[in-house]
């Protein structure tokens, strides 16, 4: 079978703030996950006294979603609180589950954290030079919980596919609060299977 030859290129990475330069940028808002929050009332809140605010971005290197391609990008999120809840992404299972990934830590700090089908919860301290492997089968999800912003390099193969829908139904069991100026994983009082 032949393939078209596509041209190599490079992308050029910030290395100390996570910016791809000629990237596509999604930014998420705090309106763009307003129920994933646990603490929904702290969420409708800050919406409704101080505006909508940037939780994270992610810069991605455009690539065709196909088998035989790694998809690369870089995420920022900005650091900050919902409740005592710590500024994440959405997080999601690969459609295909048996895609996995691999994160590299460029700034600031937070955890990794999975989820199994069956609601095991692991995490994995993230920092800067941090290589962290999300096998297949586990969804992941980001949670910055310093100060600064928390920033890494991700590349997942190109078929991976993205499935959101499970995780905004069920959410995390478990999740990164603030207790007492430390990130401690709590139980989620919303969780269900
Ligand atoms: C993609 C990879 C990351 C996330 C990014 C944002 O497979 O895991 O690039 O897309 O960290 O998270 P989310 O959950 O909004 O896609
Ligand atoms: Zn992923």
């Amino acid at each position: 079978m032949s393939q078209a030859l596509m041209e190599p290129f490079s992308s050029q990475l910030n290395l100390e703030t996570g910016v791809i330069a000629q990237a596509q940028i999604i930014r998420r808002t705090l309106s763009d996950m307003r129920t994933m929050f646990a603490d929904r009332a702290a969420a409708e809140r800050i919406l409704a006294e101080e505006g909508d605010r940037l939780i994270y971005e992610v810069y991605a290197v455009p690539l065709p979603e196909e088998e035989g391609q790694i998809l690369h990008s870089t995420t920022i999120i900005y650091p900050g609180r919902v409740g005592d809840e710590f500024h994440m992404t959405k997080g999601h299972f690969h459609e295909k589950r048996a895609r996995a990934e691999i994160y590299v830590g460029l700034a600031g700090e937070g955890y990794l954290v999975l989820q199994s089908e069956e609601g095991e919860v692991r995490g994995v301290p993230m920092q800067r030079g941090t290589i962290a492997y999300v096998p297949p089968l586990w969804a992941h999800r980001t949670v910055n919980t310093g100060a600064t912003p928390f920033a890494f390099l991700a590349a997942w193969p190109g078929d991976s596919g993205h499935d959101y829908g499970t995780i905004e139904q069920t959410g995390f069991a478990r999740l990164l609060v603030n207790r007492d100026g430390q990130p401690t994983f709590v139980d989620n009082p919303h969780w269900r299977r």
